[in-house]
């Protein structure tokens, strides 16, 4: 059998066990998940993310399984029968990123008893988890206690024979009565067709209802687009360019108009699609040209430049928008894993969007994505997400981050791996759209006002 170098998950350096035909069922036994269990006061469940002898035992592996999933817990199984290892209730984020953490802790467990060991301790600034290239639970002596994945060697050596990284998911994950009602039937999925194909701007002066999706790069503008299109489409279908680059992969100013079929009429909506708001400086797009986009200034298929906003000089520059032109709602898109994690350049850019659209006057909601991923009860049916305990907090979550009422923000499930649609995912994503035209109104009755103005 072959052997090769890595660290278990507590302080003891080991030799990985190679197995070979390895299959993705759960090396962790009841009498372990049991006593794994019993530090949460017994109200969890696992849900198997790696599996060292079936990913590969790379770090990059992990990071790829396991990123953004929320809480996990990560098992180290020693030929002794020792079980290893450490929980992180913020879950992994990105590399060599910093989280706090007060509740992260590390555990070995055997058949008589199991030792749960908090990584927190008063003395320090603050608790921390930290990863860099290897894998290892440790204490940091310098910036008070962390969860630590390094790479430095100690004295003794002992086989780890398997290596997993479970989500910890609650099982009270679904509340008794749903916190909001949605009807999940084939005829509710029509008559919110029906109603956007048949919607019309309730006054003359707004042709359209122009609907800009801002967010952070990857929390699923482009999808939702892609997944409004496939809903009246009949299948799934890429419209907006989808990716999942750090950097925005959507880099220009794109208006996509909805139609009610494949190559049939086209409804007044039309959904923008532009840059996603960067974690750093040169990432995405900045606060001012989201304004621009907003106020009309913005030409068809301009290119974002993030070191430089549109100016009046840019190329195709809208000079004098006309309500054509004009953005009549904005639909905050962020990622339901990400939403109480994303780095302060972001939470400063969406409050400040937050403010300066609230002075112009135009309307806003949330849409809340990536739901099929922080709750499995969603990822097995989109009909439970208003029952899904989780999706509550991330919803409350959004409505703190982006200071909106709870009641302007929708979870949706985007289409990113489906081959085919699904109806209670088409009712969400439709129910995101109905909402958005009701503010889209709102848009429509203030500039009829305006107008009417002495
Ligand atoms: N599982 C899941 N993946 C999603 C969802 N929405 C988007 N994605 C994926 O997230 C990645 C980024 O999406 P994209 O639409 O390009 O994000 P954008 O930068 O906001 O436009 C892509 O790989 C999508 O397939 C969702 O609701 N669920
Ligand atoms: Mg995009």
């Amino acid at each position: 059998m072959k052997k090769s170098k890595l660290k278990c998950p507590n302080l003891v350096p080991v030799t990985v066990r190679h197995l070979t035909m390895a299959t993705l069922h759960p090396h962790l036994d009841r009498q372990s998940e049991k006593q794994l269990c019993m530090f949460f006061n017994g109200n969890v469940k696992f849900s198997l993310l790696y599996k060292g002898s079936f990913h590969g035992f790379s770090f990059t592996e992990i990071q790829y399984k396991c990123t953004n999933q929320g809480q996990i817990i990560m098992v180290g199984y020693l030929e002794d029968g020792l079980v290893l290892g450490g929980c992180m209730s913020k879950g992994l984020i990105n590399q060599n990123t910093t989280v706090k953490d007060e509740t992260a802790f590390r555990f070995s467990a055997d058949q008589s008893e199991s030792v749960k060991t908090s990584v927190t301790t008063v003395n320090f600034e603050y608790n921390a988890i930290r990863f860099d290239s290897d894998l290892r639970f440790q204490q940091s002596s310098v910036r008070g206690n962390a969860l630590s994945v390094t790479g430095s060697q100690l004295e003794g050596e002992k086989i780890l024979e398997e290596l997993e990284v479970y989500r910890v998911e609650d099982t009270c994950d679904l509340l008794e009565t749903p916190w909001r009602e949605l009807t999940s039937n084939e005829e509710k999925r029509n008559l919110l067709k029906e109603s956007v194909v048949s919607y019309k701007p309730p006054t003359d002066v707004v042709s359209q209802a122009r609907v800009l999706l801002v967010g952070p790069v990857g929390a699923g503008k482009s999808s939702f687009i892609s997944s409004v299109c496939s809903v009246f489409h009949g299948r799934v279908s890429i419209q907006a360019m989808v990716g999942t680059a750090a950097r925005s992969f959507t880099t220009k100013f794109r208006s996509y108009t909805i139609k009610a079929a494949r190559g049939g009429e086209a409804t007044p909506l039309v959904l923008c699609d532009m840059m996603g708001l960067g974690e750093t400086d040169l990432s995405g797009v900045r606060v001012k040209d989201v304004l621009h986009v907003i106020k009309g200034h913005m030409p068809e298929g301009y290119k974002f430049n993030p070191s430089e906003p549109i100016s009046s000089a840019s190329k195709g520059y809208v000079e004098e928008p006309t309500v054509k032109n004009k953005i009549a709602c904005v639909a905050f898109v962020l990622d339901a894993g990400r939403v109480s994690a994303y780095p302060e350049l972001v939470q400063e850019a969406l409050k400040e969007l937050r403010l300066k659209i609230s002075d112009l006057g135009v309307p806003q909601v949330a849409l809340l994505t990536h739901t099929d991923e922080v709750c499995n009860s969603v990822a097995e049916d989109g009909k439970n997400i208003y029952q899904s305990r989780v999706i509550q907090n991330k919803v409350y979550a959004a409505g703190k981050l982006l200071g909106l009422p709870v009641s302007c923000i929708v979870p949706v499930k985007n289409y990113s791996s489906e081959l085919e649609l699904n109806c209670s995912t088409d009712i969400l994503i439709l129910s995101a759209v109905d909402l958005i035209l009701q503010y889209v109104d709102m848009f429509c009755d203030e500039c009829e006002m305006s107008k009417s103005a002495p």
